[in-house]
Parts: structure tokens; C-alpha cells; sequence
């Protein structure tokens, strides 16, 4: 099939033939993980959530069963399925047996709200979608109808919890337990994962069971996990970050437990260290810094022994801090994206990488170029964008030829759209971005995207959003607005404004600055730059 059938980019013929010869795809569909797992681990614990908790042999029974259960539904491999659920089992469970049927998911977030789920589910035609009834004060029921109503496509509303009128998951009765299909081929589309975006509508990650099963795997190996490893999942379960690096996935590839928190506040997160004598945390820095405040902190994080920060800025300072309050500690530095490339801190490096640099690419044949503004290569040492490809990484965007035409170079490298620096010991130092893009305490938010909801208001004549410096998260949301009339606009109104257009919430702005006109660059475009000067020196002679 051509890319257009498929509307996602496979690798060329030549170089997938050498990424099997090479051993890094095994030709092995990603549900193999619970198959090894069950064979190897049997009885040992593989996850746990609240109360509950499955072995390796009821984990790989449960997704079977769930399975099986799916099947009645009538969906197809290759069908796709846009799931939004909290950090429960659940997630986990469905995911799997998804996988194992071949029916692709898309890995929505919790927080995601109306027009980003009706977005994915359009883009795919998804013919379901999965979510929780109500969680953290959030109705998903009536956001599934919201969404039913926009996407023709869709056969089933899941719900997991109080269906009400929709279909309630569990499944009502026991499946007939029927021999399931064969496993799809590992060079299959698996699922898709999510862009933190440069553009108006969140783009989609097609992941292949063979490449993310690699990254899976060469992760856990290279962050030397064993099956003494008891991981608390903190950040949204659906995140590239807590899935594969190694994540879950790779918790599981290793005999290890993974634990399940609804989320990251430090009192719920210390008491499940405490119960479950967690020994590996995956954080974001803003989360770092805000842990680290608690009040006897490096008594409560004692027996942690693997701590990976990555998905935003860290500073060397927060990075000191963490290893000398943890000296039982191995602390390692993550940058990685969805997209693929993923670069770790190797175990036992010496402590002027570990705070200094973002590691180097986990695999031998991830091709890294840093090129300048006109593509040429730059020196080893100065700064460029980032440019790669290799035995994960994305080839394009699923159905979004011309975006794929400018993220892309014909070679099939991805522009990162970070800015970074190669130091001679072959690290990376990520020192900025190209992109229009905030990432707001790891959350990655799409400029244009905002921009383009700030410009649906009928008072807006202009918009620009920004990331401002922020103490806490890394950077906040400013969002930078010329009005046509006199009628004054608040931020609160604005907020509300955005939420009722369906936006996530944590894509709205913190801060709202009206302006007679925005700066413009000599083409026409808004001049983000200057537009960040002007608001820091007004803040500085506020201050
Ligand atoms: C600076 N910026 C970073 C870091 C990511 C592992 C870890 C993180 C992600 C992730 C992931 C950074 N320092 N240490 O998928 O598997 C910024 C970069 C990058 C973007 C990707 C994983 N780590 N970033 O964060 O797809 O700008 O993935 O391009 O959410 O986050 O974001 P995302």
C-alpha cells in the first residue's frame, strides 16, 4: 500500500531491512510483552491501582479476556479507537487488548476536552471512543455526546464507570472465551500517539509495533531495569514519556510493578512511595522542584533509586539539588518526544553530564544533524535545530502531507524543532526552541493552536500567544491580544470564553496583556521575540 492508502509514512524498503538486520526490530507485535511476560514473570506483581492489583499471569489473562470482550463489539483490526482515561488500570488493560487485536487506539489525554477529541477522532474516523464518567469534577459523558454529535464515524460510546445511556464498560456478561485472531504484524500501525504541535489542530504520532517495541526495550536495558523495579506512574499514563522511557512498557519488559497514582500532588504521590516502596519516579522538572518543597522530602524520596526528569528545561541548580538530597539515588536526564528520538543520561555518567547535558540518542543508528537556519550543518559545539531519523522515529504525520512537506526533509530527518548543541563527548544540550511552541510545566501547548481560538473571539482583531519565564513551571501562557473595539476583555472572560470553544484547560493562557498593535517582522509576522522583550521589560519596571 502507498502512504496515501495508508496515510502514514513507513520506513524505505532498504533501511528497514537493515533495522531488522541490525536486530533492532524483531518483526514481534508489541502484545509479545505480556506473552514474555506471563511465561517469565508469572506470578509476580505487574500493576497495581488503589486496591487492585494483577500478577504477570492475570495481567496477560485480564487483557485477554478484555479482548475478547472487544470482539463483540464488532470492531476490526485497523479500526481506530480515541481512548481518554485516567491513570486506572484500565487504560492499561484496554491499550493492550487493543494492540493485541490490531485495532489501533489513540492515546488521548485526561485533560483533553472537546475540540481536541473531536479532532482526533475525525482525523482517524475513529469508530469509538473510551472515557471515564466523571473524573476530577469533569462530566466525560457529556463531552462523549458533544463529541458523537460532531463524528458520524463513531458506532460506540464507551464508559467506563456510569454509563448511563451509553455503553457501559466492563462489558455486560462474560465473553465467550473464543480463540482470538492472530497478532497483527509488528510492522503494523499499533497506535498513535500525540504531537505536542506547531500547528492549528493537534497533529497524530503513527507508531509501528516493531519501532516502539525497540525504544521499549533498548530503554529499559540501558536504564539497567530489573524485576526489583516498582515504578509510580505520576504523569498521564497515555504520555510517550511514562509509556516507553522506559515507562510502564518497559517496567514490564523487565519483571518490575508498575503503581498507578491518579496524579502528581506530593501528599497522594508520598503516601503510594511509602506503601509500595516505589524505587523509580519519572518526573517532569516543574514536578521536581515542587516535591523537592515538601517538607521533609529526601526522607519520604529515600528509597528511590532511578530518577528520570525530562519533557522540559532543567535547570543544572533543581538538578544538583535532587542528587546531593538523594545520594542513594541514580538520577538521569530525559529528552525525548513523541515523535521518537529519545536521548537518556547513561547510569554512572559523570556528574558534569549529568546536570549539564540531556544524554545522547538511545540508539547507535539514530542519526542526529544540527543544522542553521538555512540547513547547513553547523560545528560540533555551536548551536543549531535538530534534525533526526532512525529505527523509531516517525517518517510523518498521519494524513497531514503538507505539514509532513515542512517537518520533514526529503532525506526523512524530522525537525525537532528544538535548538541544541552537540558537545565533543557526543551529548546533547538542549538550549532552546524554533518552534512556536510552550511548554508549560512539560505540557506542551501549540501557539497557533491558541491563537487560532483567540482569534474565533468576536472582540479579538489580534492575538499572539506566548511562553513567559515562570519560576514554578518553566513557563506560563501569556496570551497577547489587540481588541477591535473599545469593550474591555478580561482574562477570566477569555478563559471562559476558550473552555466553551473545547479547549484542554491546560492550554489556557495565565496571563492576558491588551496591546495597541502587535510587532511585526518585516514578511508580516507577528515578531514573538520582540513581543517577549516588550512584555519582560514591562514586567521588570511593573516590579
Ligand atoms: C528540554 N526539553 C525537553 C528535556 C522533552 C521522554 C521524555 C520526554 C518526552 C516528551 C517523551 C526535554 N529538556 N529533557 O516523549 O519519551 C521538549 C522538547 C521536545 C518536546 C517533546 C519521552 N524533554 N523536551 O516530552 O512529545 O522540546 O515528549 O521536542 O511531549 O519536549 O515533547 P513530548
Amino acid at each position: 500500500m502507498t502512504t496515501q492508502d495508508l496515510g502514514w509514512t513507513p520506513w524505505p524498503a532498504a533501511l528497514a531491512t537493515y533495522y531488522r538486520a541490525a536486530g533492532y526490530w524483531l518483526g514481534q507485535p508489541l502484545s509479545q510483552l505480556l506473552l514474555r511476560g506471563a511465561a517469565c514473570y508469572s506470578d509476580q506483581t505487574a500493576l497495581i491501582c488503589g486496591q487492585r492489583q494483577w500478577s504477570y499471569s492475570q495481567l496477560e489473562q485480564a487483557v485477554t479476556q478484555l479482548a475478547q470482550g472487544v470482539l463483540t463489539l464488532g470492531w476490526q483490526p485497523g479500526d481506530k479507537v480515541v481512548i481518554q482515561l485516567p491513570n486506572r488500570a484500565e487504560f492499561y488493560l484496554l491499550f493492550l487488548a487493543l494492540l493485541r487485536l490490531g485495532i489501533v487506539p489513540v492515546l488521548a489525554l485526561p485533560a483533553h476536552r472537546r475540540r481536541e477529541i473531536v479532532s482526533f477522532c475525525q482525523q482517524v474516523e475513529a469508530v469509538a471512543y473510551v472515557s471515564a464518567d466523571v473524573w476530577q469534577g469533569f462530566d466525560y459523558r457529556v463531552l462523549a455526546r458533544q463529541v458523537q454529535a460532531q463524528c458520524p464515524t463513531l458506532r460506540h460510546l464507551l464508559v467506563l464507570g456510569e454509563a448511563q445511556e451509553l455503553t457501559p464498560w466492563p462489558l455486560a456478561g462474560t465473553p465467550p472465551a473464543r480463540a482470538l485472531p492472530a497478532p497483527p504484524p509488528a510492522s503494523a500501525l499499533a497506535f498513535f500517539q500525540l504531537s505536542g504541535g506547531t500547528t492549528g489542530l493537534p497533529k497524530l504520532i503513527p507508531r509501528t509495533h516493531d519501532d516502539y517495541f525497540y525504544s521499549v526495550r533498548e530503554s529499559a536495558r540501558l536504564c539497567g531495569l530489573t524485576p526489583e523495579q516498582r515504578f509510580l506512574c505520576v504523569l498521564p499514563a497515555a504520555h510517550n514519556y511514562p509509556l516507553s522511557s522506559p515507562g510502564a512498557l518497559g517496567i514490564w519488559w523487565a519483571g518490575g510493578c508498575v503503581i498507578l497514582a491518579e496524579g502528581p500532588e506530593p501528599a497522594t504521590a508520598f503516601e503510594l512511595v511509602a506503601r509500595h516502596q516505589i524505587n523509580h519516579l519519572a518526573l517532569v522538572p516543574s514536578l521536581l522542584q515542587l516535591w523537592l518543597a515538601q517538607p521533609n522530602a529526601e526522607v519520604k524520596l529515600a528509597g528511590i533509586r532511578l530518577l528520570q526528569v525530562g519533557g522540559a528545561p532543567l535547570a543544572p541548580t533543581l538538578a544538583q539539588q535532587a542528587i546531593q538530597r538523594l545520594p542513594a539515588c541514580q538520577f538521569q536526564q530525559v529528552f525525548g518526544m513523541a515523535e521518537g528520538l529519545v536521548n537518556y543520561t547513561r547510569l554512572g555518567d559523570a556528574e558534569e553530564r549529568l546536570l549539564h547535558s540531556q544524554g545522547r540518542p538511545i540508539s547507535p543508528d539514530d542519526k542526529i544533524v544540527i543544522l542553521d537556519d538555512e540547513d547547513r550543518p553547523v560545528p560540533v559545539g555551536q548551536e543549531g535545530n535538530l534534525l533526526t531519523r532512525g529505527p523509531y522515529t516517525i517518517r510523518g504525520y498521519y494524513r497531514a502531507a503538507e505539514h509532513n512537506a515542512l517537518a520533514f526533509t526529503p532525506e526523512g530527518f524530522y525537525r525537532t524543532g528544538d535548538r541544541v548543541r552537540l558537545r565533543a563527548d557526543g551529548y546533547l544540550q538542549v538550549v532552546g526552541r524554533s518552534k512556536d511552541q510552550i511548554n508549560r510545566g512539560g505540557e506542551k501547548i501549540a501557539a497557533a493552536e491558541l491563537e487560532a481560538c483567540l482569534l474565533q473571539h468576536p472582540a479579538v482583531a489580534a492575538a499572539a500567544a506566548l511562553g513567559l519565564p515562570d519560576e514554578a513551571l518553566g513557563e506560563r501562557i501569556c496570551a497577547c491580544l489587540v481588541l477591535k473595539g473599545e469593550t474591555p476583555l478580561g482574562l477570566p472572560q477569555l478563559r471562559l470564553f476558550l473552555r466553551e470553544l473545547g479547549l484542554a484547560e491546560y492550554k489556557l493562557p495565565d496571563r492576558l496583556t491588551l496591546l495597541e498593535r502587535l510587532p511585526l517582522t518585516p514578511v508580516g509576522k507577528v515578531h514573538k521575540r520582540r513581543l517577549l522583550e516588550m512584555l519582560q521589560a514591562a514586567t521588570m519596571t511593573k516590579d
